[in-house]
C-alpha cells in the first residue's frame, strides 16, 4: 500500500472531541504505516436533526468504495421513538457486514512487563439478536403489548465462534468462555452456545484450535464472577446485546469507559470505534478522555497488519496512564483531552 485511506466519522458529543486525537496519533506514526489520507464523513443524530438523514448513502459509499478502514466516533440516539430516526452504527456494522465487535478490556500493571489484573477479550456478535430491532406494539386484551424479534442464526454465530476461536488461539492462556442464557432461552442462545462450541469441529478447522480450553458460562453469573475474579476470563464470546453490557462492565473494572476500545471487524473491512457513547453530561467541555480512541485507532492498524505503529501508541497511551500524571476527570486527574494528547504524541 501507497497509503491508508481512513473515513472518519466523528458523528456525535465527545465523538467530535476525541476521533481529532485518534487522526492526531496515527499521523504521528511517520514511516511506520503508509502515508494517512484522511476522508470526513457524516453520520449521526445531529446530521439527522439537520437534514432528516443520519447515514448519507455518500458515507456508505465512500466507505465501500473508496476507504481502507475507518475510525467511529459516537452516536447521541435518543431513548424515545424519533420517527425516521434509526442509529447510523448499528446500520453500519449491518451494511458494512462488521459481524465481530473485538473489545479488549486490560488494565495497566504498576510497572511494565508485569502481568494485568483484568486482560480480556469480549468478542460481540455485532448484526443480529434484539439489533435486528424488529419490534411492535399492538393493543392487547389488557391494554399494550410490546413485542421484539430476536434473532440467533447458526451463520452468525458460527462466524463469531470462529473469529472467537482465533482471537483466543493468538493469546497465551487460550481460553474461551461462551456467555449465553440457554437456561431459559433454549432455541436462540442454545443455538449461539452449540453453534459456537461446535466450531472445532468444522471440517475446514483441522486441528487448529486444539490448543483452546472451552468454558461457559450464563451471563447473570458471568456479570458476578467478571467483578469478583475478572482474572479467570481470557476471551469472551457473546450474542449483540450481552456482549454490549458485559463489555461497558468490564470497563468499570480498569477504571473508565473512556479507556475501552473497540474494532468493528467484517471479512473486507475494520472500523475502530471507542466503546464508549456520546456523553452528553461532559461534551463540550474538552474533558473527554482520549485514550479509548487513541487504542481504537491502534487495534484497527493491528488489524491490518501494522503491529510496528500499533504498538508505539499503545505503549504511548499505557506510558501516560501509568505515570498517572496527565490524567482526564474520568480517571480522577484534572487535564484536558488536548493535554492528554499531548502527553500521547510526546511518547509516541
Ligand atoms: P456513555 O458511554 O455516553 O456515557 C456513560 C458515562 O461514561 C457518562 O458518565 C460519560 O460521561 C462517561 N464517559 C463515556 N466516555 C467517556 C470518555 N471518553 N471520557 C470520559 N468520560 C466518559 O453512555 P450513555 O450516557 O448511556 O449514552 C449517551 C448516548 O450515547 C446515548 O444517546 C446512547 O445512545 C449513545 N451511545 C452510543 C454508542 C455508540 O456510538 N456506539 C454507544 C453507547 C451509547
Ligand atoms: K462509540
Ligand atoms: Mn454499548
Amino acid at each position: 500500500r501507497q497509503s491508508l485511506k481512513i473515513g472518519l466519522i466523528p458523528a456525535d458529543g465527545i465523538g467530535k472531541e476525541v476521533i481529532p486525537t485518534a487522526k492526531a496519533a496515527i499521523e504521528a506514526l511517520g514511516s511506520d504505516i503508509p502515508k494517512p489520507e484522511f476522508i470526513d464523513l457524516l453520520a449521526g443524530f445531529e446530521h439527522f436533526a439537520k437534514n432528516g438523514i443520519a447515514l448519507p448513502d455518500e458515507t456508505v459509499n465512500i466507505l465501500k468504495n473508496e476507504c481502507d478502514c475507518a475510525l467511529f466516533g459516537s452516536v447521541s440516539s435518543p431513548s424515545r421513538k424519533v420517527v425516521g430516526y434509526s442509529s447510523p452504527i448499528v446500520a453500519l456494522r449491518k451494511q458494512l457486514d462488521l459481524y465481530a465487535n473485538i473489545r479488549p478490556v486490560t488494565s495497566v500493571a504498576a510497572n511494565p512487563g508485569e502481568k494485568p489484573n483484568v486482560d480480556l477479550v469480549v468478542v460481540r456478535e455485532n448484526t443480529e439478536c434484539l439489533y435486528v430491532k424488529q419490534e411492535n406494539l399492538i393493543i392487547g386484551e389488557h391494554g399494550k403489548e410490546a413485542r421484539a424479534t430476536r434473532l440467533i442464526t447458526e451463520r452468525a454465530s458460527r462466524r463469531i465462534g470462529q473469529m472467537a476461536f482465533e482471537i483466543a488461539q493468538a493469546r497465551p492462556r487460550k481460553h474461551l468462555t461462551v456467555i449465553h442464557k440457554s437456561n431459559v432461552l433454549s432455541v436462540t442462545d442454545g443455538l449461539f452456545r452449540e453453534t459456537v462450541r461446535g466450531v472445532p469441529s468444522l471440517p475446514d478447522v483441522g486441528g487448529r484450535f486444539d490448543g483452546v480450553t472451552i468454558a461457559e458460562q450464563l451471563v447473570d453469573s458471568a456479570v458476578y464472577r467478571l467483578f469478583r475474579e475478572p482474572q479467570i476470563y481470557d476471551v469472551m464470546v457473546a450474542p449483540n446485546l450481552y456482549g454490549d453490557i458485559l463489555s461497558d462492565a468490564a470497563a468499570a473494572l480498569v477504571g473508565s469507559l473512556g479507556l475501552v476500545p473497540s474494532i468493528n471487524a467484517g471479512d473486507n473491512f475494520v472500523m475502530g470505534e471507542p466503546v464508549h457513547g456520546s456523553a452528553p453530561d461532559i461534551a463540550g467541555q474538552s474533558i473527554a478522555n482520549p485514550l479509548a480512541s487513541i487504542r481504537s485507532a491502534a487495534l484497527m492498524l493491528r488489524h491490518l497488519g501494522y503491529s510496528k505503529g500499533a504498538d508505539r501508541l499503545d505503549k504511548a497511551v499505557d506510558e501516560v496512564i501509568r505515570e498517572g500524571k496527565v490524567l482526564t476527570p474520568d480517571l480522577g486527574g484534572k487535564a484536558k483531552t488536548g493535554e492528554v494528547l499531548d502527553e500521547v504524541l510526546r511518547r509516541i
